[in-house]
């Protein structure tokens, strides 16, 4: 498996890791090291944005950073360019997991050798990371999902879901999480009839939105919670013109514009926080766990740019995260303004 590199630049480094902690006010030469960015994969605009976030306040503290993209959205792609960070003696090491258990062996084994480990947007199993920094709360995503669905559908009838793979954390989790909210009373007359996987893949999406089409002739709406899934299904949607399916989901403001253009369009509205912003904070959490300002431990505390003071929390997920953002909501009044930023 390939990797892409889009920037490289590797210097002579301390190798104190992330045991090295000052307790003194810090220096460049606290923040100076290699902090590497793994995303799920490449051609996903929403990835890029995200390590665009990261890299810029990383090279503005006096760091490197290093971005890698594999080209599908595996584990095995990822472990492979993991065991190559490791071998290079990086100094820190944020992913976005394409599998919560996978990764686990890999990262432990990056901790071990004193390099910071945290992920971010898609979480491993929490002995595996000192912190995850998480979007938005599960919840608010998964009900925010579910009142969308609800309100487009007019209340009843069947929706489906489009995800990327089942073994992806962030869309587990909420998808666990919206089958619960689903239970409420509210939503009785709602049925999710299917749950099917494109794998982040345009082409992928496009195919399971087709089958679900034509699997479910009454289905309403469907539900992705990937950018790559929201806008091949929307895609897929449009082009067919005697269907009544709407799609939602969490989407790129520049992917959708399309189709959000008025009250009966495709896609009445979806939802995304801000990419870059999830980047920044990422960064900032790897900065201050190289400089020794936390441990990941709950309680700690840490400078996150424009973002002001930030507390670490106990995380659903077990050990600790950092929420980093919350939603927004994209319709056709606000889309122009939001699709030249991301
Ligand atoms: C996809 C990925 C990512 C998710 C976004 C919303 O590109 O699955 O992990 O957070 O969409």
């Amino acid at each position: 498996m390939k990797s892409r590199i889009i920037a490289l630049g590797l210097t002579a480094m301390l190798l104190t890791g992330c045991s090295g902690s000052t307790g003194a006010a810090a220096t460049v030469d606290d923040f100076a090291g290699v902090y590497a960015f793994v995303t799920k994969s490449e051609g996903n605009s929403y990835n890029d944005r995200m390590a665009q976030g990261f890299q810029e306040v990383i090279e503005e503290a006096g760091g490197n950073c290093v971005i890698y993209s594999p080209e599908e959205a595996t584990a095995e792609a990822q472990i492979e360019i993991l065991q190559d960070l490791i071998s290079q003696g990086v100094d820190s090491i944020t992913v976005a997991a394409n599998d919560e258990d996978a990764l686990s062996s890999v990262l432990t084994e990056a901790m071990e050798e004193g390099i910071c480990v945290s992920t971010v947007d898609s979480d491993v199993s929490a002995d595996a990371r000192q912190v995850f920094v998480n979007q938005a709360d599960t919840e608010e995503i998964a009900r925010t999902l579910v009142e969308a669905v609800y309100e487009i559908s007019g209340g009843s009838g069947q929706w489906a879901i489009l995800s990327t793979s089942g073994q992806a954390t962030n869309q587990n989790a909420w998808i666990r999480q919206m089958r619960s909210v689903m239970e409420e009373e509210t939503y009785q007359d709602l049925r999710l009839v299917d749950i099917v996987y494109g794998n982040d893949e345009t082409e992928e999406s496009k195919e399971k939105t087709e089958e679900l089409l034509n699997d479910y002739p009454d289905l309403k709406v469907i539900c992705a919670p990937t950018v790559m899934g929201l806008s091949a299904a929307a895609e897929v949607i449009k082009e067919q013109e005697n269907t009544d399916v709407k799609v939602t989901g969490l989407g790129m403001p520049s992917l959708m514009s399309a189709y959000v253009q008025d009250d009966e369009a495709v896609c009445p509205y979806f939802y995304l926080w801000n990419p870059v912003e999830l980047g920044k904070m990422s960064a900032s959490v790897s900065l201050a766990l190289k400089e020794g300002t936390i441990t990941g431990a709950e309680g700690e505390t840490f400078e996150a740019g424009d973002m002001g003071l930030i507390e670490i929390e106990e995380s659903e997920y077990g050990g600790t995260e950092v929420i980093a953002a919350s939603l927004i909501r994209f319709d056709s009044e606000n889309i122009k303004e939001w699709e030249a930023q991301f």
